[in-house]
């Protein structure tokens, strides 16, 4: 902001905590969202979750009723859908006051729907909310969460998405909906793609045996391909907590190294795209819990760095999922102008540790960051999941403007504004250098 704005009176000082308090809570609530992780897909996608059983049915939902129960992890799984939402209303709310964060934020989403939770009646919300005609819900949602745009997961080994991307006509995409490339398969499992790499028409060796110049070529152009099809914001992969760069321990390990750097690097920077690096999952802890299955595990921040330094001309916006490992990740940031630390992933998106590690990273970083994600798999998600998290980065905000206004210093109007309106997008569009 200029100091012109001031003087030309489109801000003034805050003066007072209340008042301050008041318009930093107005800003945040009114400031629309670029939601930069989420599992949501346009509304003509097959796989686009939405609606009362899909929201009871939340893996994390999963998880928290079937620890509570005796109930064979089978024959939840084979319980049509609706009746593994009874089984989970029953159980997580009925038989159990539903105060975890995830049962919290469906009540949260149902209440800003416009139903009374109070009324308890399951079978009432299933009514208001049934015959939904998708595309107008999906504009509900999107105004009632204040969404500006969303970025998907789009994974070129799933069918399902392969199948959708390549008949799609990029000129008829909904522009609210942005693409990012996810790699899980190439960098986690080279072994099992190469052979639907060859079948795709990529002159790669089947076995995988082979990671040879002209291998990492056609990878380059494989992941070229899909950035012509997808036009993604960023290229994103989701890593164990033992991931490590480079790595060399291994076969396994020394591919990953090599396909991070003679392939996807090179990529990202020749197309300008950031490499988002999500680590610390720990997939399949308990594989009878299948999508619900997956653990935590503190992971390398050295990694990160190594990687940062290594390619100073690439950009990353990186994703920690264990609590210890958010201090470092905050303090790398600090070193490295291409590292972008970003959202309270998964485990962390519960108002205890977001409002821990948004402080955190505002005396770190400042408003340099990018504080939240969603991570959202069912539309109607991004409702609860915003209010929460805007709730608690505007008191956090607040705070940090308090302990200004302690020392004399009085932030105005248009610096609030400013400051709101990078960290719940401005941050993300600006390192990715360009405008939605
Ligand atoms: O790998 C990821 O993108 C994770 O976010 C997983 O999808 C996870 O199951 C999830 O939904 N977390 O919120
Ligand atoms: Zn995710």
């Amino acid at each position: 902001m200029s100091m012109d704005d001031v003087s030309s009176g489109k801000s003034r000082p805050l003066t007072s905590v209340s008042e301050l308090r008041s318009f930093v809570r107005q800003m945040v609530e009114k400031t629309p969202v670029t939601d930069i992780h989420t599992h949501l897909y346009p509304p003509d996608f097959p796989q686009l979750l939405y609606g009362i059983d899909e929201l009871l049915t939340y893996h994390y939902l999963i998880a928290e009723a079937l620890r509570v129960t005796s109930l064979p992890y089978d024959a939840f799984w084979q319980l049509p859908r609706r009746e593994q939402a009874d089984f989970i209303w029953e159980n997580l709310f009925v038989n159990r006051s539903p105060v975890s964060e995830a049962c919290r934020g469906v009540l949260t989403t149902l209440a800003k729907l416009g139903l009374d939770v109070g009324t308890r009646d399951l079978a009432g919300f299933r009514t208001a909310l049934s015959g939904l005609h998708v595309s107008e819900y999906v504009d509900r949602v999107f105004a009632a969460a204040n969404l500006d745009r969303v970025v998907m997961t789009n994974d070129p080994f799933d069918p399902v998405e392969r199948e959708y991307w390549l008949r799609r006509d990029p000129a008829a995409r909904d522009p609210r909906f942005l693409a990012a490339l996810r790699i899980d398969p190439l960098l986690l499992s080279w072994r099992q793609v190469t052979s639907q790499l060859a079948e795709w028409g990529y002159q790669v060796s089947p076995d995988g045996s082979r990671l040879d110049a002209q291998t990492t070529g056609e990878v380059r152009r494989f992941l070229a391909d899909w950035i012509e099809r997808l036009q993604p914001v960023y290229l994103a992969v989701s890593l164990p907590p033992e991931f490590a760069y480079p790595d060399h321990s291994g076969p396994e390990q020394t591919i990953r190294t090599r396909l991070i750097e003679e392939a996807v690097l090179p990529v990202a920077r020749e197309h300008g795209l950031p490499f988002a690096l999500m680590i610390g999952v720990k997939r399949q802890v308990n594989p009878a819990l299948r999508v619900a299955g997956d653990g935590v595990g503190k992971a390398s921040v050295t990694s990160v760095e190594r990687l940062c330094a290594g390619f100073p001309d690439v950009k990353f916006m990186v994703t920690m999922l264990s609590r210890e490992n958010q201090h470092e990740l905050g303090v790398a940031a600090r070193k490295f102008r291409n590292l972008m630390p970003f959202g309270c992933w998964w485990f962390l998106n519960n108002p205890s540790l977001i409002t821990e590690i948004t402080r955190m990273r505002l005396e770190l970083l400042g408003t340099s960051f990018i504080p939240q994600h969603s991570d959202a798999r069912v539309l109607d998600q991004v409702i609860y999941k915003w209010m929460h998290s805007r709730a608690i980065i505007g008191e956090v905000l607040s705070n940090q403007y308090e302990l200004l206004l302690q020392t004399g210093w009085q932030p105005m109007t248009a610096e609030v504004e400013r400051d709101v309106a990078a960290l719940l997008g401005g941050n993300f569009w600006d390192f990715i250098g360009r405008r939605p």
